[in-house]
């Protein structure tokens, strides 16, 4: 039985539930919060989520990007995440970096907004938003007019990419400058993994408001 450590605002939850949703794989999701915390950390001292638990193969994985890739090797569906052919792979791997890279700038500016007013870093978010831009331009350059980030298959990169672009775009807009990204959003936005998880977050979207 799988056990998902999340929250279902958190965008690298996001992440791991559109490749669950992908293949419909079972699961429970326990939701990180003041009840489950201290259960949490005693597993995961790092206090990073999600993490996966595997009671069949008294495993506990943690990373996403590895979450996935364990997801793809144990529990197999239709939506295969990780090329077979090494190159392929790879370029999934390199793009899924740059998503997360961009999650954790994006997640500067997203924060920033709960902040008390009086301890706001408006230079720090001034530099995320500058990064983030850096960050479009690579991948304005990659995208093709249909397809997905590493080819015509939709693939753990993608399953990076939805979330970290949803939260980017809201906090520093493509201003019409990012064409293929708008465009690549939409098919993002047309999966039915993805449109899940946003579905279920939206009851708490005003946690993070001006996301
Ligand atoms: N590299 C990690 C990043 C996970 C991450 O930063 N998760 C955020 C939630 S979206 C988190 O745990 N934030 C709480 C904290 O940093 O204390 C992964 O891919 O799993």
């Amino acid at each position: 039985m799988l056990t998902l450590y999340g929250h279902p605002i958190s965008s690298f939850t996001w992440k791991v539930l559109i490749a669950l949703y992908e293949n419909a794989t079972p699961f429970d999701l326990i939701t990180v919060d003041q009840n489950t915390y201290a259960d949490f950390i005693a597993k995961w001292p790092m206090g990073k989520f999600p993490i996966l638990l595997d009671s069949d193969r008294d495993a506990m994985i943690t990373e996403t990007s590895v979450i996935i890739e364990y997801l793809d090797a144990y529990y197999p569906g239709p939506t295969r995440f990780v090329p077979k052919d090494f190159d392929t792979a790879l370029e999934v791997r390199r793009w899924d970096r740059v998503f997360d890279h961009l999650n954790v700038t994006m997640s500067k500016i997203v924060v920033d907004n709960i902040r008390p007013a009086d301890q706001r870093d408006s230079y720090g978010v001034e530099e995320a938003k500058r990064i983030v831009r850096g960050i479009y331009s690579v991948i304005e350059a990659q995208l093709r007019d249909d397809g997905f980030i590493a080819g015509d298959s939709f693939t753990l990169a993608d399953c990076s990419a939805a979330p970290a672009l949803w939260y980017a775009t809201r906090n520093a807009p493509l201003d019409g400058a990012f064409p293929r990204i708008a465009a690549y959003l939409q098919r993002l936005n047309a999966r039915p993994s993805f449109q899940r998880a946003v579905k279920e977050s939206e009851p708490l979207f005003h946690m993070y408001p001006g996301a």
